[in-house]
């Protein structure tokens, strides 16, 4: 049995968005991707904080998702996560910690939110083998909810004093223990400031009240309607950025949302590798069971059976020039191939580029030559 279907092909981007079956992360993702016209994903394997915001900043107007590898970022700090939540939501990208976990339930859930990566903290998406088994899936995504909940609650601190001088309140030692809630990165500095304020205020004859509430859903919200019904038919407008209003296109569907996503790795792109045939099927099985945590695949070829499934295929360069590529691999096990060949051809719905914009001279130019050449084939797709 094939596992590539053949309707994919006539649907949009857009389209998908509406599929009642699809997640909400997929379903902004898509609707993102139809916007931004960029079916484009860096891959930001850079080794300090400075270069990896430069290039969020710069490349950020190109791409739909910024992929990182945070444990080759020699300075990796919160630094590095709030820099590159800031550029998440004002650039509109979603951030995709490329981790490919492959450990029992109770290690994974520990690497996936501790250590000095935290990844559930600040990553949209991560990725897995599933070589595990389907565990793997399900200790993720109770990691992912346990993590939102305590990002999306608010500490409120009431203090009532009994009649005593304020001036002995503000500069008297706490005297109950701090509240136990983590401050996290995505809490705000001010919200951060609050707490700590009133905390230094506590004396010992004035009753601290905290109170804890969620404030946002953790799944994303529905991209509007009639924006989608605005997207719908990608090919009725040019196929550069600049023929849609963007900014208010991305203002109307809003920053990307605190949910998070997982992509199992059902196909690798190295020469040799073992992610084929059974195991691959296995993959696309398994993601059906979880369709509400699992965005989509790292894949060769569509494996979009339920075509709510985002497909995202890394080893990609362009053909043409030899500029920022060493041909058709890099003598290290990476095949590459063309965005027509991966989209066009095999229906996938990502590309997923580091060297060939990396190693370019201007990479700004480079990452929008992907762009444009990565939908172009999705609108050939289309039309074919
Ligand atoms: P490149 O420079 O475009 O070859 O980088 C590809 C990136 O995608 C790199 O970060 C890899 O770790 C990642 N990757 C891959 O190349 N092939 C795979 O099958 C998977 C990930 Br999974």
């Amino acid at each position: 049995m094939s596992l590539k279907t053949s309707n994919i092909q006539a649907l949009s981007y857009a389209d998908r968005a509406e599929l009642p079956s699809i997640s909400s992360l997929a379903s902004y993702l898509l609707t993102l991707i139809s916007i931004k016209r960029s079916n484009l994903a860096l891959s930001a394997d850079v080794h300090t904080t400075a270069e990896l915001l430069e290039l969020a900043e710069t490349i950020g107007d190109y791409i739909c998702v910024l992929k990182t590898h945070a444990d080759i970022i020699d300075d990796f700090s919160e630094r590095t996560i709030r820099g590159l939540q800031d550029v998440s939501k004002r650039k509109h990208f979603l951030i995709f910690e490329d981790r490919k976990f492959g450990d029992i339930g109770n290690t994974l859930q520990s690497q996936y939110t501790r250590g000095p990566l935290r990844i559930a903290h600040w990553a949209h998406l991560t990725n897995a083998h599933l070589l595990p088994g389907p565990s793997i899936i399900s200790a993720l995504y109770s990691a992912a909810q346990e993590t939102l909940t305590t990002l999306n609650q608010t500490v409120a601190t009431t203090i009532t004093s009994g009649g005593s001088d304020p001036n002995l309140l503000e500069h008297a030692q706490p005297s109950i223990p701090s509240t136990n809630v983590p401050l996290t990165p995505d809490d705000d500095n001010e919200e951060e400031g609050l707490v700590l304020r009133h905390h230094r205020t506590n004396s010992f004859n004035a009753t601290a009240t905290t109170t804890i509430s969620q404030t946002y859903e953790s799944a994303a919200p529905p991209p509007p309607p009639r924006l989608l019904k605005s997207l719908s038919n990608p090919l009725s407008s040019g196929d550069t950025a600049e023929d849609v209003d963007i900014p208010s296109a991305l203002a109307e569907l809003g920053p990307p949302p605190q949910a998070r996503g997982l992509l199992l790795l059902a196909q690798m792109s190295s020469e040799g590798n073992l992610a084929t045939g059974e195991y691959t099927k296995a993959c696309v099985e398994a993601a059906r069971e979880y369709k509400n945590f699992v965005v989509g695949f790292i894949c060769q070829e569509s494996l979009n059976t339920g075509k709510e499934f985002v497909n995202f295929t890394p080893g990609v360069g362009l053909e043409d020039e030899g500029e920022g590529k060493e041909g058709k691999g890099d003598g290290k096990g990476q095949v590459w191939r063309t965005p027509e060949e991966v989209v066009g051809r095999d229906g996938v719905d990502v590309v997923i580029v580091g060297r060939g914009i990396l190693k370019a001279k201007d990479r700004v130019a480079e990452a929008e030559r992907f762009r444009r050449a990565a939908w172009r084939a999705y609108e050939g797709r289309l039309k074919r």
